[in-house]
């Protein structure tokens, strides 16, 4: 049995997460709590970088990088997705989202005699520059199960979450809608990060 080291916080354990239920590999991968800052044996033994996800193959080498763990994954289930280089291509920008979010959330925990006003702006500049070409990128394409309208809900999630002022769907109605198909699904529903975290 597989095991993906995760935390109930993370977006991108939640992106391997939801995909382990979409491609029914629940029976081969189990989910195992891992909170990266709690430094546990298990997570540092695996993976030395201390980040979640990690996923420990059968073999017990471990994967890391949510975009890798997730290829693998589709690569293992029997009815895997395809996925073409446009895909690919919105992916990246999707999951390069993510990343802003995470670095404006993590530059506006820090103590306030190092918090930086010039990272939080660039941090949110991109990230306002992301989602109105995403915006433009996804008007008019099909709502799917993909890779990138996956990682895309998730990273739309990550800001209602941690930066609601950031107000996304005002005049992006494709993202709403990719939103909105993704939030039918039990497996998005089921990996919700917790309220009061
Ligand atoms: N690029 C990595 C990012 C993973 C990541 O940063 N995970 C966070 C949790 S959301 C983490 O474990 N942080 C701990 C740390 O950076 O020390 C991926 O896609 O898997």
């Amino acid at each position: 049995m597989m095991q993906l080291l995760v935390s109930d916080t993370s977006p991108y354990a939640r992106k391997c997460r939801i995909l382990i239920r979409e491609l029914h590999l629940s029976d081969q991968v189990e989910e195992r709590d891992a909170h990266p800052f709690e430094n546990g044996e298990l997570l540092l033994k695996a993976n030395p970088l201390g980040r979640v996800p990690c996923l420990i193959m059968d073999d017990g080498r471990a994967l890391t990088e949510s975009g890798l763990i997730a290829q693998w994954l589709n690569q293992n289930a029997a009815n895997p997705w395809i996925q073409d280089w446009d895909d690919r291509r919105l992916e990246s920008f999707a999951s390069g989202l993510l990343d802003l979010a995470v670095g404006r959330r993590i530059e506006m925990v820090r103590d306030s005699e190092i918090y930086s006003e010039y990272w939080i702006n660039r941090r949110q500049d991109g990230i306002l520059r992301t989602l109105d070409q995403l915006e433009s990128e996804f008007r008019g394409t099909d709502l799917q199960l993909s890779f990138a309208q996956l990682s895309l809900a998730v990273g739309l999630d990550y800001l209602d979450f941690r930066y609601p002022e950031a107000s996304w769907r005002t005049g992006r109605p494709a993202l709403a809608d990719v939103f909105r198909f993704w939030c039918e699904r039990a497996s998005f529903l089921e990996t919700a990060a917790p309220s009061n975290a």
